[in-house]
């Protein structure tokens, strides 16, 4: 992938580019739901059933990802993001936080942050690395004595900040997707939006997304066989 002066990338993230951490997916065999239906907990409706499932389930996805390092996936991007500086921007869907730990620094979780919880009244999200697996310590608000949620974006709620990644998307001259089924909007639809501007849209995974036919190129390999190649490759600011 060669860049101009002028080109800006937009990437988006999914659960794939941490499977090669040891992170499941969501939807492949072995995937996340396959242990818990995904309305039995990633929904509000499953909040206000059954908030002890819903906090066993998060303290488990706390548990995983605390057992896990950042690969060369999350390394590449962080290398180009210091060739680019702010002409790169990246959003993710994962909660999980293997991009900061690369060190990756502009980027959004457009899901919501696993290591942040909120009050469902305050709303206020602070760092929250405890794991709450019994009725008596689920976690109350110290202001208000409300039950404290996972900071997480379940169905059916909105996107965190989506003006930001849409203005981001507007200005973006590249759109590189990598590891995500294409099967949950607004995510699924920023190809198509890309499409329409007219810019440059790429995917990487090992397997085509639902949204394939929409990228100008399918490059069909793991996030670490293929981003780091990519990331030695970049000419950010015209040098031969
Ligand atoms: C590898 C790899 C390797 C494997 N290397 N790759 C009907 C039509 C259209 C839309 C809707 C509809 N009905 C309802 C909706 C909206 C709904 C939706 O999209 N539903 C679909 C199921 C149809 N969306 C919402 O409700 C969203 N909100 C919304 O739309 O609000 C309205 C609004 C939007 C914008 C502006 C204003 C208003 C909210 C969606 C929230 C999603 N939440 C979850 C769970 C919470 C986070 C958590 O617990 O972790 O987010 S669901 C889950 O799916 C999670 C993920 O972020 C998300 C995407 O999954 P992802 O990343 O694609 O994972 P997988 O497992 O599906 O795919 C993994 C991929 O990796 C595969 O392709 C593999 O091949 C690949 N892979 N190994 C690279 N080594
Ligand atoms: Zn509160």
């Amino acid at each position: 992938m060669r860049l101009t002066p002028h080109d800006r990338l937009f990437v988006l993230t999914g659960a794939g580019i941490s499977a090669e951490s040891g992170l499941a997916t969501f939807r492949g065999s072995g995937g996340l739901w396959n242990g818990y239906r995904v309305e039995e907990v990633a929904t509000p409706e499953a909040w206000q059933a059954d908030p002890l499932l819903v906090w066993r389930f998060y303290s488990m996805r706390r548990r995983d990802a605390l057992a896990v390092v950042p690969n060369a996936a999350h390394m590449a991007l962080a290398h180009i993001e210091q060739e680019l500086g702010d002409r790169f921007y990246l959003c993710t869907q994962n909660v999980d936080d293997l991009h900061e730990r690369a060190s990756s620094c502009r980027i959004h979780h457009m899901h919501g942050s696993l290591f942040q919880s909120r009050c469902i009244r305050c709303n206020l999200p602070f760092a929250d690395h405890s794991l709450y697996e019994t009725a008596a310590t689920l976690p109350k608000c110290k202001a208000c004595g409300l039950p404290v949620r996972p900071h997480i974006v379940w169905f059916g709620e909105i996107p965190l900040d989506m003006d930001a990644i849409y203005s981001e998307l507007d200005r973006a001259t590249v759109l590189l997707v990598v590891g995500t089924s294409g099967s949950v909007y607004p995510a699924a639809g920023f190809v198509h939006i890309a499409r329409q501007r007219g810019i440059r849209t790429i995917y990487i995974g090992p397997e085509e997304p639902l949204n394939a036919e929409a990228f100008d190129e399918v490059i069909l390999g793991t996030a670490t066989e293929a981003l780091p190649p990519i990331s030695t490759r970049i000419i950010p600011t015209g040098r031969p």
